[in-house]
């Protein structure tokens, strides 16, 4: 089956060459760009000079960015799926049809199962595409389902989670002030490869180095020697999944030497003595057995860290995606704040954004567990359930079934754990539809895809990291290209939806005349309006000085400052303390004492494979070239040696008559890849690595450069089963597998 696409127009070769300035959304450094353009055409693509945050830097993703403009085989109007004598077919269709197709199908699944039976699944660029966040709610509020998954529950679930325990809101998340702070602790990040997460830090390495030259510390704690890794001070192995028994003993440690000093924290925090008691048995000492890191090495780092002029502890996706994954983010919020760092310059501080969407009152403070998936009993996180249980809630017949699907910006069969069950569950949905454009592992189960433009085709301000970076900057910038003829944004895709199925479900609502009304004003006017427009009234209404004409003038970006302490404040308006124990870690903590028992003299036994060999615990890795599952066609990106390879220590591949360079097969629990084998010291024994995204070798999808180097899928090995214990985030971390030659 082949998709339909259009190649971009011609470059208009007379046209004079001008310079843009934009930015690139693929990842959260969110960098500043400088291109140069002739007519329609990108002819380079460099890094913004002027830009106070990003100061010039790019990564090679950044160029790939005319790739996907230019692409040959991206989706630039919709498509329809057509069966023809069992073959599959996708065929082009206007606007108009599509959108009448999708909205039909979508109100019919409603009307036979009821609202919950559409399902929604919004994946990553959905927070770095700006329009979806300014228009995406208004249709699928409409669609009045609580089964609303996203890429957040195979991510950072736990730091909202946290945030809002701790500090009374989801996006209370503290950001580490790497341009200030002394001491830098991370656990379960790879800024260096990443360029930063939950931490939006472009230029991280020139960071890192200012922060080495000022005399701070680096420290890194990972199962693998990372790019970080190599930049850092010290870097400590340690057994994955074990990082909350780690933690916990910094904790102990804190309390035992004497160490905690909350500083201007300590008339907020409630529960300190809890605290000491609940982490009693987690000494260094008993804890090294488990993490295989040395009681000295944890007592020293937990002095320094102590000590420090202004210290951080951070932890990312190695530690989110882990069974104790809320604890150990909870853990790290109370080192920060026992050491007294939340709050205070060269610690972690909340960012103060132009546009910011708390105060605006634009998100929620958030609400946990309020309701229950169907099967499994998952608790939902601010009205989204975790996608681990998106499957099967497809897949188990009875009330409450979900029959129909809607994807935008997301790729769950790549992304989500157990792709292959999921595959199965969205081939037996009744109806799908994707806004994306491609035709990939997830939109080819679709029965309508809906390409929007990309990222150069469109205006930006980035409404999300803005409130995650290290340096608080405003910056709005235009589109570098016109898009082709009849193409619609993300915002324009949502807002005709919205108005169509408005239209169409009209007999459906159980609203009075008064609310009617309303929904049908907030709708006639939201939909017509522009992101940029809606911009202009936030920055009016923020009243902190700085106007759109002013941001339009500036695409290079607008400096705001430093971070500053802030925190304290909003909690003291608000009358909060901090309560440093909240009931949902109080309850998991004898959980965590029988899984890191005190007395055991080793840690506990590695689970044993079918074939009776140990099994190995299975990690992930992003490489800096690689952009999740979808910066794949991009031949620049994927040019050179595979990457897709799975990292074992020799040790652990001599034990098994393995060497380098040989395929093998990876078998877990549900299912099992074929991939090349990588031997390298810089994994810890018993560990290996296998980086997500890949495994386009399933049929039916249009690719072409992506097919052509595959890989194998992580996520036909992750476990729908293995989630955190609180908040049933995926926990990818650690995942029992094994090995044999192919
Ligand atoms: N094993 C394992 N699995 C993981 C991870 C891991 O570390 N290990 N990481 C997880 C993490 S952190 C994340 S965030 C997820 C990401 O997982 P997902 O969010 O599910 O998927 P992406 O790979 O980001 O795919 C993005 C999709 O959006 C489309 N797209 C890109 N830009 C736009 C746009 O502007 N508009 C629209 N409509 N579509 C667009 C692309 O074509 C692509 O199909 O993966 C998770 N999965
Ligand atoms: N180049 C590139 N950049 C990206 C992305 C990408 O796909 N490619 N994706 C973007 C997205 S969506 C996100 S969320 C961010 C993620 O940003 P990061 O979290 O910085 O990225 P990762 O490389 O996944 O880092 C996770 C680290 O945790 C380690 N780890 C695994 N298990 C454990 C464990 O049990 N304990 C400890 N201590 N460490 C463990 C891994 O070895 C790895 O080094 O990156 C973003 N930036
Ligand atoms: S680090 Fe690379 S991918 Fe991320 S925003 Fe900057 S240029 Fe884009
Ligand atoms: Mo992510």
């Amino acid at each position: 089956m082949a998709a339909m696409s259009h190649t971009p127009s011609h470059p208009q070769t007379d046209a004079p060459i001008e310079t843009r300035h934009g930015v690139c959304n693929l990842c959260e450094a969110i960098c500043g760009l400088t291109f140069q353009v002739q007519g329609p055409k990108i002819i380079s693509v460099r890094g913004n000079d002027a830009d106070p945050l990003s100061r010039g830097h790019i990564c090679p993703k950044a160029v790939a960015l005319k790739d996907l403009h230019e692409d040959p085989d991206r989706l630039r109007m919709p498509v329809k799926r057509v069966s023809e004598n069992g073959q599959t077919r996708w065929q082009t269709i206007t606007w108009d049809e599509a959108f009448d197709l999708v909205v039909d199908n979508l109100a019919r699944v409603r009307e036979q199962h009821g609202p919950s039976a559409v399902a929604v699944y919004q994946g990553n660029p959905s927070v770095h595409n700006w329009g979806n966040i300014t228009h995406g709610s208004l249709f699928l509020g409409q669609l009045k389902t609580r089964s609303r998954f996203s890429a957040t529950s195979v991510d950072q679930l736990p730091h909202h989670l946290v945030g809002y325990w701790l500090y009374g809101h989801q996006m209370h998340i503290p950001i580490p002030d790497v341009d200030h702070t002394r001491f830098m602790l991370i656990l379960g990040g790879n800024p260096l490869a990443s360029n930063g997460s939950l931490m939006t830090v472009p230029d991280v390495r020139a960071r890192f180095k200012a922060l080495r030259e000022r005399g701070g510390k680096l420290i890194v704690i990972d199962p693998r020697r990372t790019e970080t890794a190599a930049v850092a001070d010290e870097h400590h192995f340690i057994d994955p999944g074990t990082d909350a028994a780690w933690l916990l003993s910094v904790i102990h440690t804190l309390f035992e030497e004497g160490l905690v000093q909350p500083r201007h924290l300590a008339s907020l925090l409630d529960q300190q003595e809890a605290v000491r008691t609940a982490v009693a048995t987690f000494s260094p000492e008993a804890m090294a057995a488990h993490t295989g890191i040395d009681a000295d090495t944890t007592r020293r780092l937990t002095r320094e860290m102590a000590a420090a002029d202004g210290a951080v502890c951070y932890g990312r996706m190695g530690l989110s995606t882990q069974a104790h994954g809320v604890v150990c983010q909870w853990a790290i919020q109370v080192i920060n704040l026992l050491t007294g760092n939340v709050d205070r310059e060269g610690g972690a501080l909340l960012t103060t954004p132009a546009i910011d969407l708390i105060q605006l009152k634009l998100m929620g403070a958030g609400h946990f567990d309020v309701w229950r998936s169907r099967v499994r009993g998952a608790p939902e996180f601010s009205g989204e359930l975790p996608v681990s249980v998106m499957a099967e809630e497809m897949l188990t017949p009875g009330k409450g079934q979900m029959r129909a699907l809607i994807t935008s910006c997301g790729n769950p069969v790549l992304s989500t754990p157990n792709g292959r069950q999921l595959d199965k569950a969205l081939d037996g949905l009744d109806f799908m539809v994707s806004i994306d454009f491609y035709l990939n592992e997830t939109t080819r189960h679709a029965d309508v895809i809906l390409p929007p433009t990309c990222a150069v085709e469109h205006d930006h301000y980035d409404l999300l990291f803005l409130h995650l970076a290290v340096r608080n900057v405003a910056r709005y910038t235009e589109a570098i290209v016109p898009h082709g003829e009849g193409a619609l944004h993300d915002w324009q895709i949502y807002a005709e939806l919205a108005r169509r199925y408005a239209r169409r479900t009209w007999s459906l609502e159980r609203a009075n005349v008064r609310q009617r009304l309303t929904g049908m004003l907030t709708r006639g006017v939201m939909t017509r309006m522009p992101p940029h427009r809606l911009l202009a009234l936030g920055l009016n209404r923020a009243k902190k000085g700085l106007s759109f004409k002013r941001l339009k003038a500036h695409p290079e970006g607008i400096d705001l400052g430093a971070l500053q302490p802030s925190l304290v404040d909003k909690l003291q308006k608000r009358g909060r303390r901090i309560d440093l124990l909240p009931l949902g870690i109080r309850k998991e903590l004898p959980h965590l004492m029988q899984v890191f028992p005190a007395t055991a003299a080793a840690a506990t036994a590695v689970p044993t494979a079918p074939s009776g060999q140990a099994t190995l615990k299975l990690i992930g890795r992003r490489d800096v070239r690689s952009n999740n599952s979808w910066m794949h066609n991009s031949a620049r990106l994927v040019s050179g040696k595979p990457r897709c390879t799975l990292w074992i220590h020799p040790q652990d591949a001599s034990s098994r008559g393995l060497i380098d360079g040989q395929t093998v097969t990876v078998s877990s629990r549900v299912g099992q890849v074929s991939v090349p084998l990588h031997l390298t010291e810089d994994i810890r024994p018993g560990v290996v690595s296998l980086p997500h995204g890949w495994g386009h070798d399933r049929i039916g999808t249009d690719i072409k450069i992506a097919q052509a180097h595959a890989g194998a899928s992580i996520n036909d090995l992750t476990d729908d089963q293995l989630t955190e214990r609180i908040s049933a985030n995926a926990a990818f971390s650690a995942v029992p597998v094994w090995i044999d030659a192919a």
